[in-house]
């Protein structure tokens, strides 16, 4: 999808998980920055309106907004009948708080051995579908497992509450985010009308992501794939039709066939940090020529994509190369953390190298810390895009500037010492 702009980096992203299905956490990391709205595949968002307080009021806004998303009022009515809130989802709408990890940590938490194991164990089952998926959309089978691992541990914990029940309640429970719940329940009934699941077997998590995928409503309407061709698309029972959904995403988002996603990589003494501006898009020989070579005595990678320079954890830490296939699957997620946690892990099931430099210790910054950095450096003149610790582009860009003023690796990474730094500086 060579139209859609990658958005500024949410790193919100980097250290924010959530104990909760990934796909939702990006739905709503991107809250935060964007109209979830604007997610790749989601559909035209509605005019304002005012939240629902009542079934009554929900079901007046929705039969208002039915015809332009698709849906027939008729299914509105038959489907929320006899509707009753979920107070549950409610609770965890309004508990739901970051848990600060780093990007190391949160690999850790989620490429296990024994996850590997079982990723292993899927492919050699799999392998004669994903010979089809392989073929048919070009996305890297082992990225795909991965995928399909961290989404709902390869289907088995795809999360168990009834979507139109939570979506609905949260269109009306939930005050920051009304239009959003809301514009996902019209997907979910037009999926409903479709005949692709009754309503009463559409189960996800809390907040709507649903099946092997994990797909919200509005994803499925866009990249949900009938693959065993039963005429439904079944992301829910049919783990050939989940993982030809993800790859029809993934290969929407740009994938390139033949290709991996990256390489990790170490860089010379005396390296020039500026480099690692994600803006930096060359060609592998650009970064041979700078001394750059793959980690753990590896094979140089035989690419012809560009490569920009990734370092999660900042100039201390690993580092790595990616491309274009790596942006593909920040798609689906947009935290690096994410998409490292996918690529990486789908790296061990095809029995690769596990990562070799070792992650830092450092801890990861809390929301206020973020903050404060941002605060720090508009009082500086820099421009970070708001003070709203989301660590995006423009952050990154004064993190550098500041950076260079003092002499330090460009890395462009926040950390707490670089506010420690920021305190004491008259
Ligand atoms: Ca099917």
């Amino acid at each position: 999808m060579s139209g859609v702009q990658r958005k500024s980096c949410s790193c919100a992203a980097a250290v924010l998980t959530l104990l909760l299905p990934l796909s939702v956490s990006a739905a709503l990391a991107q809250t935060a920055k964007q109209p979830p709205q604007q997610r790749l595949g989601a559909p035209t968002p509605p005019p304002p309106a005012p939240a629902p307080r009542t079934l009554d009021e929900l079901i007046a806004l929705l039969d208002a907004e039915a015809p332009k998303a698709g849906v027939s009022p008729a299914i509105v009515r038959k489907v929320l009948a006899g509707f009753e809130r979920e107070p549950e989802v409610v609770g965890l709408a309004a508990s739901q708080t970051e848990h600060e990890r780093t990007v190391g940590q949160y690999l850790t938490l989620l490429v296990t051995p024994e996850r590997i194991e079982l990723g292993r164990g899927k492919l050699a089952e799999m392998a004669g579908v994903l010979d089809k998926v392989e073929s048919r959309f070009g996305v890297d089978r082992h990225v795909l497992v991965a995928l399909w691992g961290i989404e709902s541990r390869f289907g088995t914990a795809q999360g168990t509450r009834p979507v139109i029940r939570a979506l609905a309640t949260l269109a009306i429970d939930d005050p920051r985010r009304p239009q959003f719940w809301r514009a996902e329940l019209l997907q979910a009934l037009k999926i409903i009308e479709r005949g692709d699941i009754a309503p009463e077997q559409m189960l996800g998590s809390w907040a709507g992501a649903m099946g092997h995928t994990q797909f919200m409503p509005s994803t499925f309407n866009r990249f949900a794939f009938d693959f065993d061709g039963d005429g439904r698309r079944d992301i829910w029972g049919s783990a050939a039709d989940g993982l030809a959904s993800a790859a029809n995403y993934i290969a929407h988002s740009g994938w390139q066939r033949g290709e991996t996603w990256g390489v990790e990589v170490v860089l010379p003494d005396g390296f020039d940090f500026a480099l690692s501006d994600p803006r930096t898009m060359k060609p592998l020989e650009f970064w041979r020529e700078r001394g750059v070579s793959a980690a753990g005595g590896a094979a140089w990678p035989a690419s012809k994509l560009e490569h920009r320079l990734l370092l999660p954890a900042g100039a201390k830490g690993p580092a790595f190369l990616v491309n274009r296939n790596f942006t593909a699957v920040l798609r689906y997620n947009p935290a690096v953390s994410y998409a490292l946690a996918v690529a990486h892990l789908g790296d061990r099931i095809a029995g690769r190298a596990a990562i070799h430099t070792a992650w830092p210790s450092t801890p990861a910054m809390a929301r206020a810390d973020r903050q404060e950095l941002q605060q720090r450096l508009t009082d500086r003149g820099m421009e970070t895009g708001g003070v709203d610790g989301i660590i995006g582009s423009l952050t990154r860009t004064a993190i550098r500037a500041y950076q260079k003023a003092i002499g330090q690796a460009e890395d462009g990474h926040p950390s707490l010492d670089l506010l420690e730094r920021l305190r004491n500086e008259p």
